[in-house]
């Protein structure tokens, strides 16, 4: 008694209600959540675009130990996502832990504690703090000329306008990562005319949505055996394996499969041959992350939709300027231009032992030892933080296994054998030496750009499949961290 340890969490997204709820059933440990929005669930929280769904099967995109025999299709809707997290923040008490609009703006090490300091003023001290500020938080805005003065609503897919013309209207979509891809899909029979500008076509891989009948859901609600088939059975496990083969090693037979499955989606699906070559992409299947969907090229052959390949010269008042002089007038422009990448924590201000600031560590690039810990930054520990398994797959998966890998060095100070602990700088440029060296051997690194890649072009990502990811990190090696009572 008296000696109760207190952990700082940022974030109240998957990540932090994921460490929360474990922190709150291991008892014993005091702690907070602070979130900057008004809302929990992060990244399900700020995208409410029309559209919006996760591309993992809603099945495996769940907690392990919190299955959900509701959901009502096979790729849940963005909505139902914010809802199964809200029910867990609700189901696991979380909320009086959770302090809302609360942005850290500093954390410091000093005196072997962190001092957290809020926008709103507050200082806060913990002994721990577990960043789980999310990957994609950042809107990158395009430099596109002119952007400020177009007169209709022009914003990007995270702040959706609920104000803005849609039904009926002239539509423009910028990008064409998943986001673009699922906007499009969405609006298609919804806008008036609908511009689809897409500098780089996607490889994009079919998928079969449908909703689950009541007798599936009611089957699944009786027998928890039938969700895990799904989760853990051969067929989603299969697509996995093939992905993860396929990534590793861009020369394997399952990379042939994958590349051909696309391609022939687009042949098949695409009749007009002239759109057929403007959809056709010129890199690898699965160098940039796969998107999938089981209703695009549907969409983008409606009558009124347009796919643009052509580059943007400037956004004018009333729409959108090509650099061959051709003009689309527009109500409304959706940026579905992805994320500035290497933000993470970022801009809160980290600053570790003696004064290091997280921003001199990352100068170059973000990285992290095992994508959890900085050398220099003790009892400071990352969810989804760089380097980590970021290809095509289930976050929720990452962030456990992360976890668990955490929880010990955690348990090491919540029980008092260790006052602080962080990884030493040896252990962490090796293991960064050898990350980037596999991630270079990655079909992420076969010549296009995409957000996996860091300022050398090198993948900032896992380089490995899952189950290793699963292996390499299921138990801390202590003589890669070092410890001070
Ligand atoms: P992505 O996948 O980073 O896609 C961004 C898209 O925006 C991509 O098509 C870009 O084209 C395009 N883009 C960016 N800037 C411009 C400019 N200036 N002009 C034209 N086009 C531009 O972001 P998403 O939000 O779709 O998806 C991010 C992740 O969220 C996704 O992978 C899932 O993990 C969930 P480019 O390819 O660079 O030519």
């Amino acid at each position: 008694m008296g000696d109760m340890k207190r952990v700082l969490i940022i974030g109240a997204g998957m990540s932090g209600i994921l460490a929360g709820l474990k922190l709150k059933q291991r008892g014993n440990v005091d702690f907070i959540i602070y979130e900057k929005a008004d809302a929990v669930s992060g990244t399900w929280k700020y995208n409410r675009y029309p559209g919006l769904a996760c591309d993992v099967p809603a099945h495996a995109y769940t907690f392990s130990f919190e299955p959900n025999p509701d959901w009502s299709e096979v790729y849940a809707s963005g909505q139902e996502i914010r809802a199964y997290f809200e029910g867990i923040v609700e189901r696991y008490g979380l909320t009086p832990y959770i302090r809302l609009n609360s942005e850290v703006t500093s954390c410091e090490w000093a005196d072997g504690r962190w001092r957290v300091t809020l926008a709103d003023g507050l200082v806060d001290h913990g002994d721990v703090v577990i960043a789980a500020s999310g990957v994609l938080h950042h809107p990158n805005i395009p430099a596109i000329p002119g952007l400020e003065r177009f007169e209709g609503d022009a914003f990007h897919s995270t702040v959706w306008n609920d104000a803005a013309k849609l039904d009926g209207a002239r539509v423009g979509v910028i990008g064409c990562g998943s986001t673009g891809v699922q906007i499009v899909s969405a609006l298609a029979g919804r806008a008036r005319s609908l511009v689809h500008f897409c500098r780089t076509p996607q490889w994009i891989m079919p998928i079969c949505q449908r909703a689950y009948s009541e007798e599936e859901k009611a089957s699944f609600r009786a027998d928890p055996n039938l969700i895990d088939a799904i989760r853990y059975g051969d067929k989603y496990q299969g697509v996995l394996r093939r992905f993860e083969t396929a990534i590793t090693d861009p020369e394997s037979p399952e990379m042939a499969e994958i590349e051909q499955i696309v391609r022939e989606n687009l042949e098949t699906s695409v009749q007009d041959e002239a759109l057929r070559e403007k959809l056709r992409p010129a890199y690898r299947a699965a160098c940039k992350r796969l998107i999938f969907s089981g209703d695009y090229y549907e969409a983008v052959q409606q009558p009124r939709v347009t796919v643009e390949t052509g580059g943007i010269e400037a956004v004018e008042p009333c729409g959108v300027r090509m650099r061959d002089g051709s003009f689309y007038e527009l109500d409304t422009l959706v940026l579905a231009t992805g994320f500035a990448v290497d933000r993470f924590i970022r801009p809160t201000r980290v600053t570790g032992e003696n004064g290091l600031s997280l921003d001199e560590v990352w100068a170059d690039r973000p990285s992290a030892y095992r994508a959890v810990c900085v050398p220099g930054f003790p009892n400071f520990f990352m969810l989804n933080g760089p380097t980590g398994p970021v290809g095509n797959f289930s976050l929720i998966d990452v962030a456990e296994t992360q976890w668990r890998y955490i929880e010990q060095l955690l348990e090491l100070l919540l029980n008092g054998n260790a006052k602080a602990v962080a990884v030493t700088r040896a252990a962490a440029e090796s293991y960064e030496q050898w990350r980037a060296a596999e991630a270079r051997k990655t079909v992420f690194a076969t010549g296009c750009a995409s957000w996996y890649l860091d300022n050398r072009g090198v993948p900032n990502t896992w380089p490995k499949g899952l189950p290793e990811f699963r292996k390499s990190m299921a138990n801390p090696d202590m003589q890669e961290f070092a410890l001070s009572a």
